[in-house]
């Protein structure tokens, strides 16, 4: 991969509650931190995650967002100079409204991103509900718990943000 001008990336972490955002962070760095709180089912974010991992060269910094509907204000603040987006979905859920609303509002502020779903080793898992989630079909099927597929997505989405900024320089 050719060095590029920046060596960094802030990547946000998105999608609604329990879909398993903080689980895609911690598959992919198991030294990975997490604000949670727990709950009578687990646990749940209450300020973000934070992982970190080198793929080719660039340093890719993961910020997880909170879920719940509630904490929309730390979305915001956790979004701001993202070079690049993932939206978590759960495979054994239907398509939800906060992950639509989330799609329309990366796609008008042209951030790039990719759909993960999410659970796909889970016997329910209905990944072709999410097929055309994102338009221009980066949409992978994964399974945090496993790990199966993390590491591909992410550094396919990576050398993306990466070709980007080469033809964006
Ligand atoms: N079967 C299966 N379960 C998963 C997978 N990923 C996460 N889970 C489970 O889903 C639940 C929610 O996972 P989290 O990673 O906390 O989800 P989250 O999106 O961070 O949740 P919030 O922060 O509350 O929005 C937990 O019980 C996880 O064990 C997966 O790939 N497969
Ligand atoms: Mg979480």
């Amino acid at each position: 991969m050719e060095i590029l001008i920046r060596d960094k990336l802030k990547i946000v972490v998105f999608g609604a509650f329990d879909a398993g955002k903080s689980s895609f962070i911690r598959a992919v760095d198991p030294a990975s931190k997490h604000v949670e709180a727990r709950t009578a089912g687990g646990t749940t974010t209450v300020a973000l995650d934070f992982g970190r991992v080198t793929i080719g060269g660039i340093k890719v910094f993961l910020f997880g967002t909170p879920g719940q509907e509630r904490f929309e204000f730390v979305r915001q603040i956790l979004s701001r100079g993202m070079d690049g987006a993932i939206v978590v979905v759960d495979a054994t859920r239907m398509l939800d409204p906060m992950t639509c609303t989330l799609c329309e509002w990366l796609h008008e502020s042209a951030v790039p991103f990719i759909i993960l779903v999410n659970k796909c080793d889970h016997p329910d898992a209905r990944p072709e509900r999410f097929a055309d989630l994102a338009d221009n079909g980066y949409v992978h099927c994964i399974s945090a718990r496993t790990g199966d597929q993390v590491d591909q997505a992410l550094t396919a989405f990576v050398e993306r943000l990466g070709r980007l900024r080469r033809e964006n320089k």
